[in-house]
């Protein structure tokens, strides 16, 4: 394999001003011929483009044949040009075989359609091209197909002409106007039906379509809708327009990812455009909104501006995440109330935060580990990662934390104005927003080169003579995964923008117990009130807040303004304290979170004793009464720490035992179903109210805090049954359907099992649902280990997971070996050989989706044995195989290490 280096960046020799392609489409003979207009830049190199899984039919110059081992040579992977003039035309003819394509890069077969998925490096599955980010190039693509199998002909840009040609044939040849690289070419040839729209923006009238099968027609508009909102965002916000005349998005079944942000042209996983109420959830619409903005988004930060080469991928992915955060936190806020604006939003970012927590910290904590600009990789597309997206989101974020608002904003507008049309890097973007704000930002480079979280230590004094508070901040990046092996690695002081407030612990004066004090750091004359920024950059720094007059208690990291773990000495009654008066609503979840986690972790050395005390009861009990917090919140504040991110915190001082972990975390969740039973009653009658499905976060969250009532009825009480029975029977939506499909799966297994046979028949021919017919029984904790096998068996064998698609993988597969850890983790290590065949079976396939398996093991150095031994073990075997993709080869070789 070979090791790729950001340090070995070079530019391309060679410009490539235009590009024309014509592809004479089938399914089992596809030939693209292509005209690439060059002109070398300096020196005399040969031209290499990049080639694989084609064949190669002919390659002219200036129409003059060129011959073979003569004027090129080529080899499994490159096309070498050896003596080009200073400029000229290269034609090349190549064949590939989308039919027999599974990998789903390049150009694919996907039911009776054919689409491209180039990023990051399928376009040379096509044809033979300088395919790297930095080589942009403005093309002109003709797409010939039979009329009555494909009359859908798409690709990137303005529509120039379609006309009929011979033998049933047709045409269409559109014109893309802006530079791009090849990852953002694209094409579909299908049976498609459209929702089109036409906008009036910025001036000019727009067509916006989504292409999806006829039937699904119905279950567009919500995505048309997201993509009227983003572009109305984009241009409010950013004052960023949609530059060409049209915008089409196109959904398709079988994909890798969730989307792709093709110029002009976004192919999207079905998973992430349809949404109605009868077959999507709460969440589904919430993602579909956030991906449909998401990729829209790159429209501007991606494509207009794009990345020098794949080490910079978070220039793109960290931006344009932190882009689709902000877009959908806007969305919950708009006409609401300022308090509950702000109680939505913290919503969105509690959301975000647990999911970074959860994935993110665990991977930088684990033997895949990479600054958000990684240093090196063997496969490219092992890194759209958590790390270079929801971290990398984070570093964006910490800009506007330091340099506010407006500060922002000025640092984006420069940004465009220095590069647009043009590749470059994370750097350039730093100095951007540094130039636009004339701020020093060299030591925040530091984020773009350090892997690993880090954690900051924070000790605080109060002197009550002097009326002082002194906070202590200590941090401490500890070398990880790759850097371990980097014997001469120094790692320096990061640029943490570090919000906090101490809240008063008693009455003083006009200050109420719970107040937020107002803060004064010594020495700078501007007061603050509530919330004070700290800019902490030093290994080891004290911040002195004067004028304190009573002992606080100190809430750190609010809003979660840094990507760190925070360690603070707080006795249990402190975080009682901040989670009745923390003014923080991030801050006073996390409370909760605390508490869940210390408890938990204590139940787990001591599973006789209580879970909760008393006191933790009472002020949990008087939370989940208190209606001035919104549903959606209360959800949050009830649900427990994820065992993934548990198993990340216990695996940083001891080894892991997932059972006892699970059993411990199963505790918590039968003392809070059980002790607050009449509350969950009382809720659920009030939130079951029959009100038509609508999807607004005010109504999502309702749902949520009814759903999660339900789910601890079912925990607590038997009779439940009849309540889950009944919702699953009478309700109007799929959130509600599934929630008590999957109560009834691990609490009610006899009134599960006609339900199931009754989902399955409601929704045989919705695709997505029967994902989610698959997840929920792959998710079940409940029954015995035997009796979870033979599910897995009987579905694996299931009709309906015949020729799997990623999705069905992910629903069935994915979802046993990441999400159902009480079974994966047997001790007689049948769940790991489960995923050992599973990751050698799909990677004959499918690498891409293989290596994204492979990683559920990477963790198993943390484990106590026996799962130590039987992970390791596992992981070999899937290692002895000689015919390991590169993909899952780098990701197994990382793991054992
Ligand atoms: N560039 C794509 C995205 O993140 C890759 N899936 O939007
Ligand atoms: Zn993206």
């Amino acid at each position: 394999s070979t090791n790729h280096l950001l340090s070995d960046y070079t530019p391309y020799p060679f410009h490539i001003h235009t590009t024309e392609l014509v592809f004479d489409l089938s399914p089992e003979r596809t030939t693209v011929t292509s005209w690439l207009d060059f002109e070398r830049k300096t020196g005399a190199q040969a031209m290499v483009l990049d080639g694989e899984h084609i064949e190669l039919i002919a390659v002219s110059l200036d129409e003059v044949a060129l011959i073979a081992d003569v004027d090129y040579t080529v080899n499994a992977t490159q096309l070498t040009l050896h003596t080009l003039p200073e400029s000229g035309v290269l034609s090349i003819i190549t064949a590939c075989t989308p039919s027999t394509n599974t990998s789903l890069s390049g150009l694919f077969t996907t039911g009776a359609h054919l689409m491209t998925q180039c990023e990051a490096e399928g376009f040379r599955r096509m044809t033979y091209f300088p395919d790297r980010p930095d080589v942009l190039s403005t093309y002109t693509v003709t797409l010939l197909a039979d009329k009555a199998q494909f009359p859908v002909l798409l690709s990137n840009g303005n529509l120039v002409e379609a006309r009929e040609v011979d033998n049933g044939g047709h045409m269409t040849i559109w014109n893309d106007p802006f530079p791009k690289p090849s990852y953002l070419f694209a094409l579909v040839a299908g049976q498609l039906a459209s929702l089109e729209e036409t906008i009036e923006h910025d001036g000019q009238s727009k067509l916006l379509q989504v292409y999806v099968e006829a039937h699904d027609v119905p279950k567009a508009q919500f995505a048309m809708d997201s993509l009227k909102a983003s572009i109305h965002w984009d241009k409010k916000r950013y004052n960023l327009p949609l530059d060409l005349e049209r915008f089409m998005i196109v959904a398709t079944s079988d994909f890798n990812m969730g989307a792709m942000e093709n110029k002009g042209l976004n192919i999207f996983n079905t998973k992430f455009v349809l949404a109605h109420p009868d077959t999507a959830t709460d969440v589904d619409f919430e993602n579909v909104e956030a991906v449909v903005g998401h990729e829209y988004f790159h429209n501007w930060t991606g494509n207009r501006v794009t990345c020098r080469d794949w080490f910079q991928l978070s220039l793109k992915e960290g931006l344009t995440v932190y882009r689709d955060q902000e877009f959908s936190s806007d969305q919950l806020a708009e006409g609401l109330s300022e308090k509950a604006a702000a109680s939505a939003r913290a919503v969105k970012r509690i959301d975000d935060v647990s999911n970074l927590r959860t994935a993110q910290f665990a991977e930088d904590a684990g033997p895949m580990a990479h600054p958000i600009r990684p240093v090196a990789y063997e496969e490219i597309n092992n890194f759209y990662t958590m790390t270079v997206y929801e971290k990398g989101a984070e570093v964006v974020r910490m800009y506007e934390t330091l340099l506010g608002r407006d500060g922002f904003r000025k640092g984006m507008d420069l940004y465009f104005e220095r590069h647009d049309g043009t590749a470059v890097t994370c750097d350039d973007f730093r100095a951007a927003m540094a130039d636009a704000n004339a701020v020093d930002l060299t030591q925040f480079g530091r984020w773009y080169e350090q892997a690993g979280t880090p954690t900051v230590s924070v000790n605080g004094t109060y002197d009550a003579a002097a009326r002082t508070y002194t906070l202590s901040l200590t941090q401490n990046n500890p070398a990880v995964g790759i850097e371990l092996q980097q014997a001469s690695l120094l790692k320096l002081p990061l640029h943490i923008p570090l919000n906090i407030g101490l809240l008063a612990s008693s009455n003083c004066g006009s200050i109420q117990v719970g107040d937020d004090l107002p803060l004064y750091l010594a020495g700078q004359t501007d007061a603050a009130t509530g919330t004070l920024p700290l800019s902490f950059t030093e290994a080891s720094q004290t911040f002195v807040l004067t004028d304190i007059p009573c002992a606080p208690v100190p809430s750190l990291n609010r809003q979660f303004s840094a990507p760190v773990l925070i360690h603070f000495n707080y006795s249990d009654d402190d975080l009682n304290f901040l989670l009745q008066h923390d003014n923080d609503a991030f801050n006073r979840w996390d409370a909760a979170q605390q508490v869940y986690t210390r408890c938990i972790l204590n139940n787990m050395r001591n599973p006789d004793a209580a879970v909760f005390s008393p006191t933790q009861l009472n002020t949990l009990g008087e939370l989940l009464h208190n209606d001035d917090l919104s549903p959606a919140y209360r959800a949050q504040l009830f649900t427990l720490p994820s065992h993934a991110f548990l198993a990340q915190l216990i695996s940083r001082v001891q080894a892991l035992d997932p059972q006892a972990l699970h059993a411990a975390r199963q505790r918590a969740n039968d003392a809070l179903a059980t002790h607050f039973e009449s509350a969950w009653q009382l809720l659920y009658s009030q939130l079951n109210n029959n009100q038509a499905y609508v999807y607004t976060g005010a109504a999502a969250g309702q749902r949520a805090l009814k759903n999660l009532a339900l789910h601890q009825l079912a925990t607590a009480n038997d009779d439940t049954a009849v309540l889950v029975q009944n919702q699953y029977n009478t309700t109007d939506n799929m959130t509600d359907r599934i929630a008590a499909l999957s109560i009834a799966v691990n609490h009610f297994p006899a009134a599960a099992t006609t339900m199931l046979a009754d989902f399955y028949q409601r929704y045989a021919n919705e695709a997505l649902v029967i994902d989610k017919w698959f997840a929920v029984q792959a998710a079940n904790s409940h029954v015995s280990h035997n009796a979870i096998a033979q599910t897995l068996n009987d579905l694996l064998k299931h009709p309906a997971f015949i020729k799997p698609n990623p999705n069905r993988l992910r629903a069935l597969i994915f979802t046993f070996c990441n999400a159902n850890p009480h079974h994966f983790h047997q001790t007689n290590g049948a769940g790991y050989d489960f995923w050992a065949k599973h990751v050698l079976d799909i990677d004959q396939k499918n690498p891409q989706v293989s290596s994204r398996l492979a990683r559920s093991m990477e963790h198993w150095r943390d484990y106590a044995e026996p799962h130590r031994s039987l992970m390791q073990a596992a992981l070999k075997k899937v290692a002895e195989n000689q015919t390991l993709s590169q993909d899952v080869r780098e990701i197994i070789g990382k793991a054992l290490g």
